[in-house]
């Protein structure tokens, strides 16, 4: 559904707003396609059970740089080494062993060793393999040394489309092979949607006890700001599913008992920071990729207000019109597509330490992201990879690895040169 569509009193309004900002108006067009089926670009991590929380420090709409018309540098600090190659690969995570779970968006799970070596993992439930849709993101459990449970975020067929599921279940391996039993729903959207932008991003809270999970619109922007429709959310659960007893509207019947913010998109990227606070980055549309602090019970204004116009053109009102709205702590016009969201803790680079590493569809390449004394972030880094990048994880040693997107994709680690 297209906002604003033949009303001339709204649409007299929305130029005005247009005119109002003109310095985010979009300079290229970025993709085709109508409002919500994204050109796409899309992952994973984990905190503060401290209630004085730095994410109330920052003015909810201080003034945001805007890193889209920042060049990519000519030289990184990184050699670029090809492990192994998957067909569309869509999440990365790390076990306590220092092997990776991947996700392939048709409906498989792999084992990887970081020489490359292979295992398919058995008994993964089916997925809805179409458009964004499929098999999502994969988090170990923040005691898999004792639990082996994975927890895993996937569109599964259903009537009238696919639901979002977020699911649990154990590793079992012996003798070579891996396999997922005692599988267990824990969430499961309602209703269906054939449309694309899932969300379904996992993050484990540092403290481990709690799960925060991203839920995109389904290309369904007005569900994003109905307090009833599991679309356009970050949820906060506890690890069996249920509601926890504190969050910001607990006690509510459905989707509020589970809703920590709301007002989002299309989260593919949701991690805590070394210092506790929670950050999400969502696509924008044609313009206006986001990178938000995220408070509980803030709403951060999708599809009211964007930093981008539709994929028409048409003009929608900037963050800054609407100061009820959490506005971005950072955003890019033109957009990156960002996808995978990692914070930087290691010696194998030291001058990233707590800086946020973001992958980049679009932007083919990854991006990082530093923070200032006042919290605020800043793009440091922006490198070409000239590969379209889907997910982002650290290992122990302080390598980076990236996941590529599309068919033949590439597993990469990145070390220092
Ligand atoms: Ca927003």
């Amino acid at each position: 559904m297209t906002r604003f569509s033949a009303l001339p009193a709204a649409l007299a309004l929305a130029a005005l707003l247009a005119a109002a900002a003109p310095a985010a108006r979009c300079a290229a067009p970025q993709g085709a396609g109508p409002r919500g089926a994204a050109p796409e670009g899309a992952s994973p991590d984990q905190a503060a059970s401290k209630s004085a929380a730095p994410e109330n420090a920052t003015p909810k709409n201080a003034a945001a740089q805007n890193a889209g018309p920042l060049p990519a540098q000519a030289d990184a600090p990184f050699a670029v080494r090809r492990i192994a190659a998957f067909d569309r690969p869509w999440a990365i995570a790390f076990l306590p062993d220092g092997r990776l779970v991947l996700t392939e968006k048709a409906g498989r799970m792999f084992l990887v060793t970081q020489a490359g070596a292979k295992t398919a993992i058995d008994g993964v439930p089916a997925a809805y393999d179409r458009g964004q849709n499929g098999m999502l993101d994969v988090a170990p459990s923040p005691d898999f040394a004792r639990d082996r449970l994975l927890y895993f975020t996937r569109v599964a067929p259903e009537k009238g489309g696919g639901a979002l599921i977020l699911a649990r279940a154990r590793l079992d391996e012996s003798g070579g092979r891996a396999r997922l039993s005692e599988l267990t729903t824990l969430w499961r959207q309602r209703p269906a949607s054939r449309g694309g932008q899932p969300g379904g991003i996992i993050a484990f809270s540092p403290d481990g006890r709690h799960l925060f999970l991203t839920v995109g619109d389904r290309m369904e922007p007005d569900t994003a700001q109905d307090p009833e429709a599991a679309r356009g959310k970050i949820l906060r659960l506890n690890p069996d599913g249920s509601a926890p007893p504190d969050n910001p509207m607990a006690g509510q019947a459905g989707i509020r008992a589970l809703t920590w913010s709301t007002g989002h998109r299309n989260a593919y990227g949701l991690a805590f920071a070394p210092d506790g606070t929670l950050w999400e980055h969502e696509m924008g549309p044609r313009g206006g990729d986001e990178l938000n602090r995220i408070r509980p019970g803030g709403n951060y204004g999708w599809p009211e207000v964007s930093n981008g116009d539709q994929y028409s053109g048409w003009p929608i009102p900037r963050h800054a019109t609407r100061p009820e709205f959490d506005a971005p702590s950072l955003y890019w016009t033109p957009v990156i597509a960002p996808a995978g969201l990692a914070f930087y803790r290691g010696t194998a680079f030291p001058a990233w330490q707590g800086s946020a590493l973001i992958g980049g569809l679009r932007a083919e390449g990854l991006v990082r992201v530093a923070f200032g004394k006042d919290g605020v972030p800043r793009q440091a880094d922006r490198w070409s990879l000239d590969r379209r990048i889907r997910d982002v994880a650290v290992a122990a040693d302080g390598a980076v690895w990236l996941i590529e997107d599309g068919s033949g994709a590439g597993l990469l680690r990145l070390t220092a040169k």
